[in-house]
């Protein structure tokens, strides 16, 4: 695959992405109030590993080096998401100084190296004083998130290329109040769509905030998004992909972009819908300057459930290389909906990556499957889709969630004894894909030439 940085219009944006709660550690340090995230790490059971993040890649006294990091492969882009509980330790009223303090070295930092900053104002670490009052089930939780918004917003505003509200809605509701997978691990979906209605809301209410408050900075939101293809042509398979598209994708695009939730899925929910509230869902469709799209696999669905092709290759959390579900998303989305301009704000992928004798990570998976990705993206731009941005997931190792350390995402490989961080093959790859001096002229190189045959 002949790929190179000239294949994407000039002005594309690459870059790396991180979370705050993944990457910081110092849970306790400059009166960073708790969040939902060190609460459910301490509940047993919660984590494979047992792990928290309390140190996870200490980037929170890392941070200089780590941009120079970033710095070192060449992006053009930071995306990295702020603490809620940093910035207001109990979620709501004054700013910690101290907490703001550290965002704003950091997109100095960022800037002074010639970096663009690309904030993401929650990426799941709920203050826990806020939970304790019901979390996104209390429709409060969207006025006090609008208010933080706006407190980080006419701060920072004046130095950020880009601002997302939330990170991934459906992750902040299904995935941690219906099938409890993540903080705060409820099991409750009439509760699940509450939380998910009230993260849309706090979203528009935040827009709307930030943009009367005279916020300039182009706004928007990152879903994850995960297409289903039904197994067969069997009517009852394709009813279910439609109702998992439906679980998964359409309960967040549909009333962000359109204004209402999608008809079929709210009868299926039956008692379960949450309460709309007038003028509710004009809040919600706002308008967005960009939306992010996080693509790591699809869904195969059949009647019984989600099934694995055979011969499907898949990457260290199970989940399947499937590149042209990206190409396909990207189309599609462009197909069915009114459309701000499109970025793919992370895809990445976890692999073994075990350091062989010579003390390297030659994770040529990870290298594939990121030129595989591209490749699908450039593709996606060729059939007329506005994408204007590419990030990596993630910059280094982290703290992955209910997986806790045991998997690695990272160009950047995270040796946890030491902090040490080691450039992984596909670290190097992606610097070469993007600085390299044959980008003037798309023929491959050499590395590339190995990487791809
Ligand atoms: C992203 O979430 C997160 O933004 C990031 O913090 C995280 O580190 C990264 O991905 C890697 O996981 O869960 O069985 O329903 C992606 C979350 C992954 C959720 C795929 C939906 C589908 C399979 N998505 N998942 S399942």
């Amino acid at each position: 695959m002949n790929l190179s940085r000239t294949d994407f219009p000039p002005d594309f944006t690459f870059g790396v992405a991180t979370s705050s709660y993944q990457i910081e550690g110092a849970t306790q340090e400059d009166g960073r109030g708790q969040s939902i995230w060190d609460t459910f790490c301490h509940q047993p059971g919660r984590i494979r590993d047992g792990t928290t993040g309390e140190v996870a890649c200490d980037h929170y006294h890392r941070w200089e080096s780590d941009l120079d990091l970033i710095a070192g492969l060449g992006v053009d882009a930071y995306r990295f998401s702020l603490a809620w509980p940093r910035i207001q330790p109990l979620g709501v009223g004054a700013v910690n100084e101290k907490g703001l303090d550290f965002y704003e070295c950091l997109v100095d930092g960022l800037l002074a190296r010639g970096i663009r900053p690309y904030a993401t104002l929650y990426h799941w670490d709920l203050p826990q004083a806020l939970q304790d009052q019901g979390g996104w089930v209390n429709r409060d939780t969207a006025e006090r998130f609008a208010e933080y918004a706006a407190l980080v917003g006419t701060r920072l505003g004046d130095r950020l290329t880009s601002l997302a509200t939330l990170n991934e809605p459906w992750c902040s509701s299904l995935l941690s109040y219906h099938l409890g997978a993540h903080a705060p691990g409820l099991k409750d979906r009439r509760l699940a769509l509450a939380a998910a209605h009230h993260l849309l809301l706090g979203h528009g209410l935040a827009l709307r905030t930030l943009r009367a408050s005279g916020v300039q900075v182009p706004l928007g939101i990152v879903l994850n998004l995960n297409p289903t293809y039904a197994a067969t042509e069997d009517p009852a398979d394709q009813a279910r992909a439609l109702a998992d598209d439906g679980y998964s994708n359409r309960w967040f695009l549909d009333p962000l972009l359109r204004g209402e939730y999608p008809a079929d899925m709210w009868k299926l929910y039956g008692q379960d819908v949450p309460e709309i509230r007038p003028g509710d869902l004009e809040l919600i469709r706002e308008p967005l300057d960009f939306l992010g799209v996080n693509y790591y696999t699809r869904t195969v669905s059949t009647a019984s459930g989600p099934v694995m092709p055979e011969e499907a290759e898949v990457t260290h959390m199970d989940w399947e290389v499937y590149p042209q579900g990206l190409s396909d998303l990207l189309v599609r989305l462009k197909r069915e909906y009114p459309l701000p301009p499109l970025l793919i704000a992370e895809n990445g992928a976890a692999y073994l990556d075990e350091r062989t004798a010579d003390g390297q990570v030659h994770d040529l998976e990870r290298t594939r499957y990121l030129q595989t990705h591209l490749n699908a993206v450039a593709q996606a731009i060729q059939a007329g889709v506005d994408v204007r941005g590419y990030f990596v997931w993630s910059l280094l190792d982290n703290f992955e969630w209910a997986y806790g350390y045991s998997r690695r995402f990272g160009l950047f490989y995270t040796d946890y004894a030491t902090q040490e961080r080691l450039w992984k093959d596909s670290a190097r790859w992606y610097r070469h894909f993007l600085n390299a001096p044959g980008n003037a002229t798309p023929s491959p190189t050499p590395e590339l030439e190995t990487l791809s045959e």
